[in-house]
């Protein structure tokens, strides 16, 4: 992307495909942004990740952001604003990634491991709503893991039917910054988010999860005083499994089955 400067350049994702834009892509964009701003001319790139759309369709949103491009740089209307950075990656530390170059000295975090505080919650054993269904594998943690219903896809926003949710309440030891992991079982781009909040907030989309059998991704990533709390968890793309959720201050998460649940129960 950075061989494109000086000339504009804007850069439109899509993450709920494969390959159109997932957190590493929003990476890539940030770091990229920072060659045009090393010349002066930072509005000369711009990015617009948004999903919820079909492939290769341009939703009504991305239409101003992409107008402003073309009347600035095609039409030479210097009004135009092309400030774009339209994406739903904010938990994302992109920093890490490129500051060596910026600074001579990279942030990028060594893992402390000497005083981790994580505790483990099976899915199957939170609250579901009936949309929610229950399958059992060896290779799942408890032996159990849960899928929404076959045909229920909600990727623009959250469900808001109570059958489409399900919530794990869950407690940490101390004030930190956590992360929560998911136990998941992703085969493909098209089965492989979540809607996630944690108390009140806002639902995120965890998406772009897909993995090779069962492993550990993180879903969020967020400040917690020391307590009880609430996960909540809808629907998104069906085929998505989830097996266990982790919640953890350790950056890389945790690996095989976790730890014994918290909330473990027989199923
Ligand atoms: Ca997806
Ligand atoms: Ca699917
Ligand atoms: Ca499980």
């Amino acid at each position: 992307m950075a061989l494109v400067a000086p000339r504009a350049l804007l850069v439109l994702g899509n993450p709920d495909y494969e390959w159109l834009a997932d957190e590493s892509g929003y990476v890539s964009c940030r770091a990229a942004h920072e060659v045009w701003k090393t010349f002066g001319i930072g509005d000369r790139f711009g990015f617009s990740i948004v999903g919820g759309h079909g492939h290769c369709r341009l939703p009504d949103s991305q239409k101003p952001e992409v107008e402003a491009f073309v009347n600035k740089f095609l039409l030479g209307d210097t009004s135009a604003n092309t400030e774009v950075q339209t994406h739903s990656f904010d938990k994302v530390n992109h920093r890490q990634w490129y500051d060596g170059w910026l600074t001579g000295t990279s942030t990028f975090p060594v893992p402390d491991t000497s005083n981790i505080a994580s505790s483990f919650y099976e899915v199957e054993c939170g609250t579901r709503g009936s949309d929610w269904v229950t399958h059992h594998d060896n290779e799942a943690s408890n032996g159990a893991y849960v899928a929404i219903r076959d045909g229920l896809n909600s990727t623009a926003d959250a469900p808001e039917n109570a059958k489409g949710i399900l919530t794990i309440p869950f407690s940490v030891a101390r004030t930190d910054t956590y992360y929560v992991f998911g136990r998941v079982n992703c085969a493909s781009a098209d089965d492989d988010s979540f809607w996630i909040k944690v108390d009140n907030a806002d639902f995120n989309p965890a998406n772009g999860l897909r993995t090779t059998g069962w492993d550990w991704v993180k879903m969020d990533k967020l400040t917690l005083t020391k307590g009880n709390h609430t996960l909540t968890i809808g629907y998104r793309e069906d085929g998505a499994q989830l097996d266990k959720i982790g919640i953890t201050t350790y950056l890389y998460g945790p690996s095989d089955r976790g730890e014994k649940a918290v909330n473990h129960c027989e199923d």
